[in-house]
C-alpha cells in the first residue's frame, strides 16, 4: 500500500486523488496534520499524522502494510520566509525520519519533492541546466538543496529507492492557494470567475517556469513507476512545461473573461521570485524516463476556466 504525507496540501490532494484511481482507494492511505477535503475524506483510509514524528509514521506504515510512500509535507516559500525555524525543522524532520524508515526497511521506495527554488541569482536564469550553480536564498530553497543532498546520501551509502523531482510553480484549481510564490497564478483564476479583476503581487514581467497539476501528478507517478537502473539522478530532476509572466497569463485569461482587469503591487515576494529561473531544462528527465508535458498555457487555462465556471 502507499502513505501520502501531506495529502491535505495543494499537490498532496491531487496526488492522492490520482494514485486511488490507479491503484485503488484502500490502497491509498491518505495523512495530514489536518482532514482533507470531503472527497479525499470519502474516498479512501485517512490518518491525521505529524510529519515530523516518525514513531507516528511507523506506526500507521505497520497498520496498512506500506510499502511507498510520497512525502508532500512541506511549508512553502513565502510562508518559510516568515517562520525560518518552522519550516527547517517541518521539511527537514519530516524527510530525515521518512528516509530513515526506508533505511531500516520498513518502507520500499520513497517520493520527495523538491524545487525550482533550489537555485538562486547566481544560477543562469534561461534553460537552467540539471547542473549549475546553486545558492538558494529563501528558507524554503536552503530546506529543499538540502533535502536532496539526503535524498542522494541515503540512496549511494544505503541503497534507499529515493526519488525526487523540482517542481516548477503548480497550477491548479481544486485547492486554494497555500503559501507559495507562484500561488498568484492559481488565486488569478479564482479571481477572475469571482471578481474579474486580480491584484498581483508579482510586477508584469516575473518569467517563472509553471506546470499544470495534472502533468506535475502524472510526471511523479511515472517517475515512480520507472524501473530503478533507469533513474540516473538521486537528488531530484528538473522538470519542465511552460513558463510565463503575470502580463502573458491575465492575457490568455481575458480571451475567455473579456473584462477581467489585472493590476500590479508586488510584496515581498517579488524579491524570491527574482531568485528563480526563467525556464527550465529537463533534457534528463526526458531522457532517463520519458517525461513529457501536455498541458501550455492555452491549454491549461481553458481547462481551469471551464471546472471553475461549473
Ligand atoms: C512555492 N509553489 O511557491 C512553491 C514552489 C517553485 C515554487 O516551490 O513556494
Amino acid at each position: 500500500t502507499i502513505l501520502v504525507l501531506g495529502a491535505s496540501g495543494q499537490i498532496g490532494t491531487e496526488l492522492t486523488q490520482k494514485l486511488r484511481e490507479v491503484y485503488g482507494e484502500t490502497n491509498v492511505i491518505a495523512s495530514d496534520i489536518r482532514e482533507g477535503n470531503a472527497e479525499m475524506m470519502a474516498s479512501g483510509p485517512f490518518e491525521i499524522i505529524d510529519a515530523t514524528c516518525k514513531e507516528t509514521i511507523l506506526s500507521v506504515v505497520q497498520k496498512y502494510k506500506v510499502n511507498q510512500v510520497y512525502l508532500l509535507a512541506a511549508m512553502l516559500s513565502a510562508t518559510a520566509e516568515k517562520f525560518p525555524q518552522k519550516a527547517w525543522d517541518l521539511n527537514m524532520s519530516s524527510l530525515l525520519a521518512v528516509l530513515d524508515l526506508a533505511k531500516e526497511k520498513h518502507i520500499q521506495q520513497v517520493y520527495w519533492p523538491s524545487s525550482i527554488a533550489v537555485f538562486g541569482s547566481s544560477t543562469p536564469k534561461n534553460n537552467t541546466p540539471q547542473q549549475t550553480i546553486m545558492e538558494p536564498s529563501t528558507v524554503y530553497g536552503i530546506s529543499k538543496i538540502s533535502g536532496e543532498f539526503w535524498c542522494n546520501y541515503y540512496h549511494q551509502k544505503y541503497g534507499v529507492d529515493v526519488r525526487s523531482i523540482r517542481y516548477p510553480g503548480i497550477i491548479s484549481w481544486k485547492t486554494k492557494p497555500g503559501g507559495g510564490t507562484t500561488d498568484y497564478a492559481v488565486d488569478i483564476y479564482f479571481k477572475a470567475i469571482e471578481d474579474k479583476k486580480y491584484e498581483c503581487f508579482l510586477s508584469e514581467n516575473t518569467r517563472l517556469p509553471m506546470m499544470y497539476m495534472p502533468d506535475a501528478v502524472n510526471a511523479t507517478i511515472q517517475l515512480m513507476q520507472e524501473k530503478s537502473e533507469n533513474i540516473k539522478i538521486r537528488t531530484s530532476y528538473n522538470l519542465s512545461a511552460i513558463d510565463f509572466t503575470p502580463k502573458e497569463i491575465a492575457a490568455e485569461i481575458q480571451k475567455h473573461v473579456p473584462d477581467f482587469q489585472i493590476t500590479y503591487n508586488p510584496d515581498f515576494r517579488q524579491a524570491i521570485a527574482d531568485s528563480w529561473p526563467s525556464s527550465i531544462n529537463d533534457d534528463h528527465a526526458r531522457k532517463d524516463w520519458n517525461w513529457k508535458h501536455n498541458f501550455d498555457l492555452e491549454t491549461m487555462t481553458k481547462d481551469i476556466l471551464k471546472n471553475l465556471k461549473k
